[in-house]
């Protein structure tokens, strides 16, 4: 047999990612059956005489109602409502000293991906818009096979080793008596869980920050949580930690905000990423690394195995690696976005796994509930999943086989095949496993350098702005609020107070408690009866590093400014200034931005020039949560908007959610109508008032809104 001796990465045998041959087209084409039968009537089954009984021979009705019966399939166990696009990896530097991944070797080398980005806790069909960690998964379709890397908008996780995962679930899931609350997180199951386990204190404080009600999935950094290897030609290998940086800069929503649209469009998210793409708006992040030298293992107080620590970018920047752009919407949102099957064991040579406990326990569930939920061991022949490197082994058969795998050899070693398919060599592209060198006792035990769990949750909140550990305290007292039992909020109080004693006094005033004295020390609980009381107490290491930007929102110093994708509501009634609506929206545009009309009613306002501009919602279809900025242009039959409650809402709500709202000519009595009214001061920096209507507020107007919301106003309200 012919080997080849070149770089699997440059291998041309690898084929460009083509899914055409799977789409189907209905347009022209007759109704058929599935075994391809031409269908003259399918508007009524077979049966005896027109008001007769139907006949067991309608092979045509027991087909489509057959097929109809088995179309759900189970739903991801957690992260199952999600949204996914297409688009592709960009190289900008590549890496070759660190890793021999063929697809990060050279500039402008561009890699197929399909991302998919989701809420954890809620059903399928739940909001978008609930508090929780958002996944962040990404498809690389390399030459050398599929990576997967499947992250979260949050850089920590809850618990650190595998074992506890099924548990957490179960704690945040509705609670099984009677499924309440759907796709949240403050009810007692969860709180008794996360009180007990102080190893999930630094996690809990991402979750009670704004991280965890993003604006979209496009302003939301990624992370691959974990610590994992890069390996390169020399079989050196390296630590690494994966950052994906949005180009629209990481930003979020307020509580109340959040709970609105969840009633209003529940399917924010997913809109909002459709629309973006279908624009032409194409989301995109940088991916970025932290790498560490094997040699600097045990330089940090932090152990780089314990998945509830970050790096701070004080202590390794992040070097940026590429680009991703999701540029195509799916085609199919359940044969693409619901049939992928991500992994983190989904590896190409070059990246390789560490010992986190957390990642050992991934690496066998993901595969584990592929097989039950997309029914058998052949996912990876799903479209979607397919390598576009080619696939040759000797596995077989199984529930819906695609492959017509030709020949009598489905074994290894075999003579009559030529021993084929052969295996590669490590320069053939072949994957071979760091030689990392073990030398152990086996033990069910945590290391004790997993036992700051504290540290790093100061680290978090010192590093938020004002207005950011003002949104974490209101944060925990609805979460706590919510819970029942009295006893379970006092413990999470106590474990508040290890964090940062003022965090847990504001929070215990906010629900009439005190914080107690000497908080309970639950490290004991589920400790394997051999080993309790010898187990470590959780302990507060302090970290090196005071307070490091990047963690805080709106602190963080790559955040570009910028309106590109916003949505503007621009408020109409009848008489409107049609120059003005037609200025902000062309000035939108220029910006990348869209402003939406919104009226009393639907079909078209009438203008002051006598013209008929057309209304995108009416006030009944429409919110102001919706959108990132409300402009009110002037010359309009007021009492159409004072008198009506829904109009007064959408303002009312802009403010109260620190949006820029811009106002012309006499539509400036309308604030003074507004319950906002007696709280407005000349100091706020979001309102972009001109009452002389021949004055164009569009450029103060679009650089107020680039600064995303105006937080200042806070301490209005
Ligand atoms: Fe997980 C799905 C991310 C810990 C077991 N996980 C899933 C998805 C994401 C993550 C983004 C959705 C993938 C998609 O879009 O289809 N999970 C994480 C992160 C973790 C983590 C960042 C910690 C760092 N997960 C984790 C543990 C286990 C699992 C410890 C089990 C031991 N996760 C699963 C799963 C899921 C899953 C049950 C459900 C659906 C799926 O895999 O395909 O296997």
């Amino acid at each position: 047999m012919k080997q080849n001796n070149k770089p699997y990465h440059v291998d041309q045998e690898a084929k460009q990612r083509d899914l055409s041959t799977n789409k189907s087209d209905s347009t022209n084409k007759f109704l058929t059956t599935n075994q391809g039968v031409r269908i003259n009537d399918d508007n009524n089954s077979l049966k005896a005489g027109d008001r007769g009984p139907s006949l067991l021979e309608d092979f045509i009705l027991r087909e489509k109602i057959t097929h109809f019966d088995h179309e759900r399939i189970p739903e991801r166990i957690v992260h199952a409502r999600g949204s996914g696009a297409h688009g592709y990896f960009e190289v900008t530097n590549p890496i070759p000293q660190f890793t021999r991944a063929g697809f990060l070797q050279e500039a402008g080398q561009r890699t197929p991906v399909f991302a998919r980005f989701s809420t954890v806790a809620g059903f399928r069909g739940s909001t978008d818009l609930a508090r929780d960690v958002r996944g962040f998964s990404v498809k690389f379709y390399t030459q050398e096979g599929i990576y997967d890397l499947v992250g979260n908008n949050i850089p920590v996780f809850f618990i650190q080793d595998a074992t506890k995962f099924p548990d957490l679930v179960h704690a945040v899931k509705p609670e099984p008596h009677n499924e309440i609350p759907q796709a949240a997180s403050a009810h007692d199951t969860f709180w008794d869980f996360i009180s007990l386990m102080p190893e999930s204190a630094h996690m809990i404080m991402w979750l009670m920050s704004d991280r965890a009600i993003p604006r979209s999935y496009r302003m939301m950094e990624g992370f691959g949580v974990h610590t994992f290897r890069l390996v390169n030609a020399q079989n050196e290998s390296f630590f690494v930690k994966f950052h994906w940086k949005p180009k629209l800069g990481t930003h979020a929503v307020v509580w109340d905000e959040a709970q609105k649209i969840s009633g209003k469009d529940p399917d924010f998210h997913r809109r909002d990423l459709w629309e973006a793409i279908e624009m032409g708006n194409f989301p995109e992040w940088e991916l970025g690394m932290q790498i560490v030298d094997e040699a600097d293992e045990q330089k940090y107080e932090f152990d780089l195995l314990d998945p509830t620590k970050i790096i701070p970018e004080e202590l390794v920047p992040v070097t940026i690696v590429g680009k991703m752009v999701l540029n195509r919407n799916p085609d199919n949102f359940f044969a693409e976005t619901e049939q992928v099957a991500f992994h983190p064991g989904h590896v190409v040579p070059g990246i390789d796994f560490t010992n986190d406990p957390l990642l050992q326990g991934r690496l066998f569930s993901y595969t584990d509930t592929q097989l039950l939920r997309l029914g058998g061991p052949n996912f990876h022949e799903i479209p979607i999943n397919r390598s576009i490197a080619p696939v040759h082994n000797n596995q077989r058969d199984g529930f819906m086989r695609q492959e017509i795998n030709i020949g009598r050899v489905s074994y290894s070693p075999n003579s009559l095949g030529g021993d084929c398919p052969v295996q590669a060599r490590i320069d053939q592209g072949g994957f071979v496993s760091y030689n990392e060198r073990i030398d152990a006792h086996k033990v069910r035990q945590r290391s004790e350098s997993f036992s700051d769990h504290f540290g790093q949750a100061r680290l978090f909140f010192n590093s938020q702005t004002e207005v950011e550990k003002d949104h974490i305290v209101r944060a925990f007292r609805f979460e706590l609020g919510k819970v029942e039992t009295t006893a379970i909020r006092v413990r999470m109080i106590g474990i508040v107070a290890q964090i940062d004693a003022g965090l847990a006094e504001k929070v215990a005033a906010g629900l009439r408690l005190t914080v107690p004295a000497k908080p309970e020390q639950p490290m004991n609980y589920g400790v394997s009866p051999e080993r309790r009381g010898l187990e470590q107490e959780p302990k507060l290491v302090p970290s090196s590093v005071e307070a490091s930007q990047a963690l805080s929102m709106i602190n963080n110093p790559t955040v570009k400014p910028t309106i590109a994708s916003r949505k503007v509501a621009i408020v109409c009634a009848d008489g409107v200034d049609e120059n003005a609506v037609l200025a902000m929206k062309s000035a939108l545009i220029r910006e990348s931005a869209k402003g939406c009309v919104i009226a009393p009613y639907l079909g078209h306002v009438q203008t002051n020039q006598g013209g008929a501009i057309p209304v995108d919602f009416s006030f009944l279809t429409s919110s102001s949560v919706l959108f990132d900025a409300v402009y009110i242009p002037g010359g309009m039959d007021l009492n159409e908007l004072s008198q009506n409650p829904d109009a007064m809402d959408f303002i009312s709500d802009a403010y109260r959610h620190c949006k820029v709202i811009g106002v012309h000519g006499n539509s400036i009595e309308l604030l003074s109508g507004a319950a906002f009214a007696s709280k407005l001061t000349n100091e706020d920096e979001g309102i972009i008032m001109d009452e002389d209507m021949e004055n164009d507020i569009t450029a103060n107007f679009i650089s107020a809104m680039a600064g995303h919301r105006v937080w200042a106003r806070e301490a209005q309200l």
